[in-house]
């Protein structure tokens, strides 16, 4: 049977409708700030139970679990469905830490533009000025990598064509960024540089390179330092190459490519294949954070984040940025984030314009398109209400890495 907790202030309810929300911060605003409460109230009121619904259908769309937490101004709201291990049924719970594949873009691109800050880095500069000999093609700039528009292939096509013989091949492999890249530049560029937007971890490998040239330090040291202990995320981490999540976890289970074939616990991994790309844990907390911080102005300058914001089309409802999405909801108001999809867990990470409001979800499938679909629903629950229009579906494509438009996503993905 699938465990449903729904959990509020310190106490878990054992009731399923009765989500209330409680205050986050009993702190009192500082002089002068808008209180956090009025700026949320610009948005639709969240449709908390839409979005438990939400987790309920990832769950008996095969997720062994699905959680969510909402942060709208001061008021907290969190619900978890499912468990955060099949073997011991321990009930999924939002303070497990898990993987955030993707959303460790975010982390790069902000240690990148701090250092733009910084005067030690220039958005339009070529990479190959940083490291020198790297890219093939002079002309392909900070910028171009940041907004998926190098040209630059996704070596992890071919290494996840076929999913779990592709995962078990390199669970315990470290790779160097140099082969990493090495590895895209076997094939052709999918674009000349700054061309269309097309998705590519080798652009975040290449990310995570600059910092470590332009720093002199691991990605780890420059993520700790700049993100995680100035904004006190006490769920977030960079082991690579260690292969466990520290403390309390929900373990990850991916969905093999042959219908009916058992779930594989990838909960343990180097994650070396994405590094810089995909390889930061964190919690539904800590992200929320993080995105309120970010879209709040608390990470960069505002030069910095008007950078970030400036969108490339990638898609009928979604654009990018410099390490961040837009999506466009189906009530017209935009979100502002990034998915992220590591062996085992889908996860979400999306914020109002000003920060004011964040969600961040994760199911612990992956794999599994219909999970992803309807995970990507819990955005509008959250930032739409229950305005929501139903008949538009979730929010954009299906595809796990937000590339659907070019058709990646197999048919199975998407049943
Ligand atoms: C890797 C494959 C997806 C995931 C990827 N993730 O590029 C980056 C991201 C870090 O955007 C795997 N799918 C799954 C397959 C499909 O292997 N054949 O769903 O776990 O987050």
């Amino acid at each position: 049977m699938v465990s449903t907790a729904v959990v509020r202030g310190t106490a878990v309810v054992a009731a399923l409708v009765s989500l209330l929300a409680v205050p986050a911060h009993a702190a009192p605003q500082e002089p002068g700030t808008i209180p956090l409460a009025a700026r949320a109230d610009a948005l639709p009121a969240p449709d908390v139970t839409g979005l438990w619904n939400v987790l309920r259908t990832a769950s008996r769309q095969g997720a062994p679990g699905a959680m969510a937490r909402l942060d709208d101004g001061d008021v907290a709201h969190w619900a978890a469905v499912g468990v955060a291990d099949r073997k011991t049924k321990r009930a999924l719970s939002n303070a497990d830490r898990f993987r955030i594949g993707s959303v460790t873009k975010i982390f790069s691109a902000v240690v990148l533009l701090q250092l733009a800050d910084e005067n030690k880095l220039k958005l339009d500069t070529p990479v190959n000025r940083y490291l020198p000999g790297l890219l093939p093609d002079d002309r392909i700039t900070v910028r171009h990598v940041l907004s998926h528009r190098s040209g630059l292939h996704d070596y992890t096509n071919e290494m996840f064509a076929r999913t779990v013989p592709g995962f078990e091949a390199v669970r315990k492999k470290v790779f160097t960024y140099r082969q990493l890249v090495s590895r895209s530049l076997s094939k052709p560029r999918t674009t000349k540089p700054g061309g269309a937007y097309t998705y590519s971890n080798t652009n975040f490998v290449v990310a995570g390179m600059l910092i470590e040239k332009l720093t002199g330090h691991s990605v780890a040291t420059e993520y700790r330092d700049r993100i995680i202990e100035p904004l006190r995320l006490g769920d977030t981490f960079y082991v690579h190459p260690g292969t466990k999540i520290p403390g309390r976890h929900a373990r990850g289970y991916l969905t093999p490519d042959t219908a009916g074939a058992a779930l594989v616990d990838a909960t343990e991994q180097t994650v070396s294949w994405a590094q810089s790309a995909g390889a930061v844990i964190s919690s539904t907390r800590d992200l929320n954070t993080f995105l309120s911080a970010l879209l709040g102005g608390r990470l960069t300058s505002r030069a910095q984040l008007t950078q970030m914001q400036r969108w490339v089309p990638a898609g009928s409802t979604q654009a990018y940025g410099l390490g961040l999405r837009r999506r466009d909801l189906s009530c017209g108001i935009s979100v502002y984030g990034h998915t992220g999809a590591v062996q085992g867990y889908y996860s979400y990470a999306f914020a109002s314009k000003d920060g004011g409001r964040s969600l961040a979800a994760l199911a612990n499938a992956s794999n599994n398109g219909s999970v992803h679909a309807t995970m990507l629903s819990t955005l509008e629950s959250a930032f739409c209400g229950k305005q929501t229009k139903k008949s538009r579906g979730a929010a954009g494509p299906a595809d796990p890495r937000e590339d659907a438009e070019s058709g990646k996503a197999s048919a199975a993905d998407l049943g």
